[in-house]
């Protein structure tokens, strides 16, 4: 039961890169709406993860919005690989620059989302007690937004400064002459260790398992640059809107086995010079399905690897031997395998002395006792689905979210869940938004949701619903596309894998994304809307008037 609060037509949950765009379309069309995060402020990702190192792997100027000319022309993306605070500062722009903050509440943590069957809304209890009710509500709750931390005996006993990298402090923190300890090898923690590794007394990685991992290769735009990439907007998403993952990097489309070895390592050592993605992305199509392209690939840049990295064992340790190159997310790195030939960084193999516990000075693994002043967390994500289990969110007769999805998610175009009426999810599990560069998914979630909301107003509907037949060819068609990829078999959040969540540690693979490509899955979200939504089932009815809703409480739901 809540203080009663307030009522809107739409409220979005999260005011990051998607709760951004989701308000300006609402507020552009006149829609009554407001944008709730649990944060201080909005930018989501961008807010959070502050720790040094913290920056796109997309060319930036494919990260930035497309949607408006004005704020393309105006903003110089000072780096190919902007940083985090620059990100955050051109979210904020974005925000201030349309006069979007106004429509946003923060420190505002919603802990339930219940709908009412009867007055067909949505009940939103937030922590400070309020109830909001809505018609709609859109989850833009960010993929990598719920970061978890391990499960060691002793973590509070810690006397130094110990934190998860999502939420590394916001004041400066001076780690000169310091002793760090990061724990973990995923894409943050190599761009932190590539950061850092110069700049502290001294670094001890702990890793439990390497990443294939390749050079960004990130440099500054000069202003003559800028200018030149502002001329070619129109061409850059236009080839954006083209490739499977949304980038300016296409596939290699020639057959993996019709070129010579020679050919094939000629296209990798320009890759592999070349800035960003193009190594996983421009490659060849087979080293995704074929495990012996894959193999070769992989052995190409193990080599690579070998070359970097003076000591020879350090070097084999830092050689992933449990799944081949590009079956899971590619960490972009700066100067990552260097710092292993520093005297000052060390690298632990938790795989062979696994870490026992936290100890007031430090840590213990089964080879002894390690001090830190400073222990860093690059620990993950309970990825994708994760904010939502966070949620007690209830759909149609109580059903529980969480429960429908405690073997994994299943969607109508990732977009939304049967039984869960009026929820919309611009880049939810399963949809092509979230395996792509995300904000170009991003737009196009947002746009399609946004029309279908139009569609329900202009009719007077008041409930939209998945129906479960669409629900469940959707899901099977996702997870019918894993059975060519090589990434069904590898342990990363793709699959829904986290040895620190509960149900998600092994074995149990979880068809999260959508493996398509995005123009496929444009095509098949356009054709839907089309149709006039099929799949969706729409009901009329009269709406109750908006003071008798904001008095109910969620208990009556
Ligand atoms: P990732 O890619 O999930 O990486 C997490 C890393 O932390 C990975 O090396 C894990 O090892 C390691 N890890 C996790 N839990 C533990 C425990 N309990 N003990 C030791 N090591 C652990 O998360 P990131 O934050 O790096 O990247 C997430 C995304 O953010 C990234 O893909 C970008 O899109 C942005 P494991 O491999 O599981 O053995």
């Amino acid at each position: 039961m809540g203080k009663s609060g307030s009522h809107h037509e739409v409220v979005v949950i999260g005011a990051g890169v998607g709760g951004i765009y989701q308000i300006k379309r609402l507020v552009d069309l006149g829609i009554d709406a407001t944008v709730l995060d649990a944060a201080p402020d909005l930018g989501g990702t961008w807010y959070w993860n502050r720790y040094p190192g913290a920056r796109f792997d997309s060319e930036s100027f494919t990260y930035g919005y497309s949607f408006s000319k004005e704020l393309l022309a105006e903003w110089h993306w000072k780096e190919r690989f902007s940083g985090q605070p620059e990100n955050l500062r051109y979210l904020n722009h974005v925000a201030d620059k349309f006069d979007l903050r106004r429509h946003m509440q923060f420190n505002c943590t919603v802990e339930a989302a219940h709908f009412d069957e009867t007055a067909n809304l949505w009940r939103l209890r937030i922590a400070d007690g309020r109830e909001i009710t809505c018609r709609f509500v859109v989850m833009a709750l960010g993929l990598l937004s719920t970061p978890t931390l391990p499960r060691y005996e002793g973590m509070d006993d810690f006397k130094g400064r110990s934190f998860h990298t999502f939420y590394w402090p916001h004041e400066p923190l001076d780690l000169t002459g310091k002793k760090v300890a990061v724990i973990g090898t995923g894409a943050t923690g190599i761009q932190v260790i590539g950061e850092i590794g110069d700049k502290v007394g001294s670094l001890t990685v702990f890793q439990r398992r390497p990443n294939w991992s390749a050079p960004l290769n990130n440099g500054p735009i000069s202003v003559e640059e800028m200018a030149a990439i502002r001329a070619r907007y129109d061409e850059i998403f236009a080839t954006c809107a083209r490739t499977p993952g949304g980038f300016e990097h296409e596939p290699d489309r020639r057959g993996f086995y019709d070129v010579s070895r020679e050919e094939r390592l000629a296209l990798w050592d320009k890759l592999y010079d070349e800035p960003g993605f193009g190594i996983w992305l421009a490659n060849f199509r087979e080293i995704f399905m074929d495990e012996k392209a894959n193999a070769e690939m992989s052995e190409y840049i193990a080599d690579r690897i070998r070359r970097r990295v003076k000591d020879p064992a350090t070097a084999e340790k830092l050689i992933p031997r449990d799944h081949g190159f590009g079956v899971q997310r590619v960490p972009m790195e700066t100067r990552y395998f260097e710092v292993y030939n520093q005297p000052n960084v060390r690298l632990v193999d938790i795989s062979e002395t696994p870490i026992v516990r936290v100890t007031e000075t430090g840590l213990r693994t089964t080879e002894g006792d390690h001090e830190f002043d400073v222990i860093v967390y690059a620990t993950g994500f309970d990825a994708i689905t994760g904010a939502f289990d966070h949620m007690d969110i209830r759909g149609i007769g109580g059903q529980t979210l969480r429960d429908k999805w405690r073997d994994g998610p299943s969607t109508f175009l990732g977009m939304m869940i049967n039984g869960f009426p009026n929820l919309v999810m611009p880049a939810g599990p399963q949809s092509g938004s979230a395996s792509t560069n995300y904000p170009r998914g991003i737009e196009t979630g947002v746009d399609w949701c946004t029309e279908l909301l139009k569609h329900v107003r202009e009719r007077g509907y008041v409930r939209a619903d998945a129906t479960p037949e669409a629900e469940k060819r959707w899901t099977e068609h996702v997870t019918k596309m894993y059975a060519t990829m090589l990434m069904r078999k590898a342990k990363s959040w793709f699959t829904g894998y986290n040895s620190n969540v509960a149900g998600h540690e092994q074995g149990s693979i979880r068809y999260f994304v959508y493996n398509g490509g995005a123009p496929k899955y444009v095509n098949t979200i356009r054709h839907v809307a089309a149709s006039g939504y099929e799949g969706i089932d729409f009901s009329a009815g009269a709406r109750p008037p908006t003071a008798a809703v904001a008095g109910a409480s969620m208990a009556a739901s």
